[in-house]
């Protein structure tokens, strides 16, 4: 028995939805409204953030370390490189996602666009959302580059640093934020993630409240 503690829009709940998908393991999802603090959250996470896995009784919080916890644990096609200068390159692209393309693309966007509101926390700040547009030209410019000589982002092969960067950039595809027109490559590559099965249930997401953009689970976009 797996179950994840997740909310629809939130990048990293999104990336071990996929992972785990791709692993072909059964889980059930539970919504988490994290700026709620649930007691029950609070105790699994003393962070209070989302994603949490429980499995077996056992709680395991933040999405790499499920990620990673998973990647050692099943049998499945590896996700985290086969050698060590794979998981290096993977685990550095990945972590490019997590830090550098969150804290100047996705945390600008989604805390003034949807969790401000959700945490009634007032309007949204103009400065800020015009900040997260700009910087997200210059990270579809390095998913182009990273792709000039390989099919997807760390060699031949799909691995948790698309699933994280993919993450991402789907929750601002679904608030209509992501200027495909900048990057042709990057373009083609998001078409080729969303056309996974492990993609589906992330392209059927909707939250009350926050219609997505039109073109948002249209694989032909
Ligand atoms: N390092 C954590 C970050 C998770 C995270 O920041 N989740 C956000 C939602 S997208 C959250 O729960 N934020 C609430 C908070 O930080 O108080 C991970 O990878 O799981």
């Amino acid at each position: 028995m797996r179950t994840l503690y997740h909310y629809p829009l939130s990048p990293f709940s999104r990336k071990v939805r996929v992972f785990m998908k791709e692993k072909h393991l059964e889980f059930d999802l539970v919504l988490e409204n994290f700026w709620e603090k649930r007691r029950e959250l609070l105790a699994m996470n003393p962070a209070a953030q989302v994603p949490v896995l429980k499995e077996e009784g056992r709680i395991i919080a933040d999405s790499t370390a499920i990620c990673e916890y998973i990647e050692e644990t099943s049998r499945d096609v590896p996700l985290i490189g086969k050698t060590p200068i794979e998981r290096a390159e993977v685990r550095r692209i990945a972590g490019w996602f997590n830090n550098k393309f969150y804290y100047e693309v996705s945390k600008y966007l989604l805390d003034e666009k949807v969790f401000k509101y959700l945490r009634r926390e007032g309007a949204p700040r103009s400065e800020f959302i015009r900040a997260g547009k700009e910087n997200i030209r210059y990270h579809l410019d390095y998913i182009g580059f990273l792709r000039r000589n390989q099919r997807w982002l760390a060699g031949d092969e799909f691995s948790l640093a698309d699933i994280t960067a993919a993450a991402h950039i789907s929750v601002l595809d679904y608030l209509g934020d992501v200027p495909w027109h900048q990057n042709e490559v990057a373009k083609e590559w998001y078409t080729l993630v969303k056309s996974r099965p492990s993609f589906k249930a992330i392209l059927a997401d909707r939250v009350s409240g926050f219609p997505p953009s039109s073109h948002y689970d249209n694989p032909d976009f």
